[in-house]
């Protein structure tokens, strides 16, 4: 049978993880995973699928251009999908010059090797809704300003340029999908909803055993993001990557809700009912557990952000029009999925966090 061969970078994050389960799915796959070298690199994400026949890990880095021109050289992939990133908004304020290296410098690192190497491969970078940082209106659609508001959303917003220049340069074809947070039982635990996930799982068994535990703590409750499932996602982007013309499409799931709305939901798949007591700096939630109050999450200044994107909602109408992409997990199922998930593998080692 004749193979299509796929490299994915970012390999052993959420969406990279996602994207190569989804594919070997369809055993026309050959697909090969890109990662970093690190001294302990973490395959958690990647047990599915690391011993599969058609999969290989390879090393590159986005900041290496040797490493990209000989995977392209090769490989020779049908298809490049660039998931690779320094993905989390909240550290580009403390190391924007790496940001950029990896997240506008690396898609255009990416872009030359295909250029040079291997100029019909299909290439997907990976923008984000954080180029249009402060929104101009509700819902965001593809032509929405960009007008970002850390270092990470500017890096993208370089990229999404660059993506158009090597499309109207080269006539390659090369797609940068704007996609809205998408979260799941693959997502870091730095990023705000695991972070909720993960505590709701420590408190819950610190709850059940009788043991004592400190109450998650969080910065801004009050903004609002539009949050979907990843593995709903990497569908969208694999429709992207396979139109007979490279055209981008925003994928959201059209409803935005406050952080603080996903700690209430998350408390409550767990099995509990809480109520916010106080008010700014002082603001708490508490459970009502056993006869006696207990405080499960309180405010820490140290997680605000210099400047905040405070409300994004996405309008993907366009993508399930025209490529067919449907979302299938709703907001409260994704939440329910992660709890779920965080309860059951909890693991006693995560109690001291
Ligand atoms: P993750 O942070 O989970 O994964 C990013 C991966 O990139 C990690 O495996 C990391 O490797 C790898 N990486 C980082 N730097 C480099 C480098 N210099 N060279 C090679 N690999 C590198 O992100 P997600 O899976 O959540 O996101 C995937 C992409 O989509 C990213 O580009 C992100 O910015 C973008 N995006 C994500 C959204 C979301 O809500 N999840 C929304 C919009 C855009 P290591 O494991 O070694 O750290
Ligand atoms: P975001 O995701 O910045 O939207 O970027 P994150 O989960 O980090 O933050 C979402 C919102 O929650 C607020 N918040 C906190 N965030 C974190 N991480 N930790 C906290 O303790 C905390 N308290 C409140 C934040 O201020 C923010 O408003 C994600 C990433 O996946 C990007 O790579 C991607 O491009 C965008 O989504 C779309």
């Amino acid at each position: 049978m004749r193979q299509r061969t796929i490299l994915v970078t970012g390999v052993l994050g959420q969406d990279g993880a996602n994207m190569v389960e989804y594919l070997l799915r369809d055993p026309i796959n050959h697909v090969y995973g890109m990662m970093r070298r690190s001294a302990n690199p973490n395959f958690e994400n990647a047990r599915n699928f690391k011993n599969s026949p058609n999969f290989e890990f390879v090393y590159g880095d986005l900041t290496d251009d040797v490493s990209l021109d000989k995977l392209v050289r090769e490989i020779q992939p049908e298809y490049f999908i660039n998931f690779a990133a320094n993905s989390f908004v909240g550290c580009s304020w403390d190391m924007p010059e790496q940001v950029f290296d990896v997240n506008a410098l690396g898609v255009l690192r990416c872009l030359e090797s295909i250029r040079k190497f291997k100029p019909n491969c299909r290439f997907y970078s990976a923008g984000s809704s954080e180029e249009f940082g402060d929104v101009d209106y509700s819902p965001q659609d593809i032509r929405h300003p960009i007008k970002p508001r850390s270092p990470y959303g500017a890096s993208k917003a370089a990229a999404r340029h660059l993506i158009k220049v090597y499309r109207d340069s080269y006539d390659m074809y090369a797609v940068h999908g704007i996609l809205f947070n998408h979260e799941g039982t693959k997502r870091g635990e730095e990023f705000v909803t695991r972070k909720i996930t993960k505590a709701v799982a420590r408190i819950h068994h610190a709850i059940k055993s009788g043991s004592s535990f400190k109450p998650l703590e969080l910065g801004n409750i009050d903004s609002k993001r539009d949050w979907s499932d990843s593995e709903d996602f990497v569908k969208g982007v694999w429709a992207m990557m396979n139109q007979p013309a490279p055209k981008d499409y925003v994928l959201s799931s059209g409803e935005t809700h406050s952080i603080r709305e996903f700690v209430e939901r998350a408390f409550e798949y767990a099995g509990y009912v809480g109520e916010w007591k106080g008010s700014g700096l002082k603001e708490t939630y508490v459970l009502s557990c056993k006869n006696k109050k207990v405080t499960v999450m309180k405010v820490n200044p140290d997680f605000y952000r210099p400047a905040e994107v405070e409300l994004l909602l996405g309008n993907s109408i366009p993508a399930q029009q025209e490529i067919g992409w449907i979302p299938e997990v709703s907001f409260c199922n994704l939440v329910k999925k992660m709890v779920e998930y965080d309860i059951d593998d909890f693991d006693e080692g995560e109690k001291a966090k």
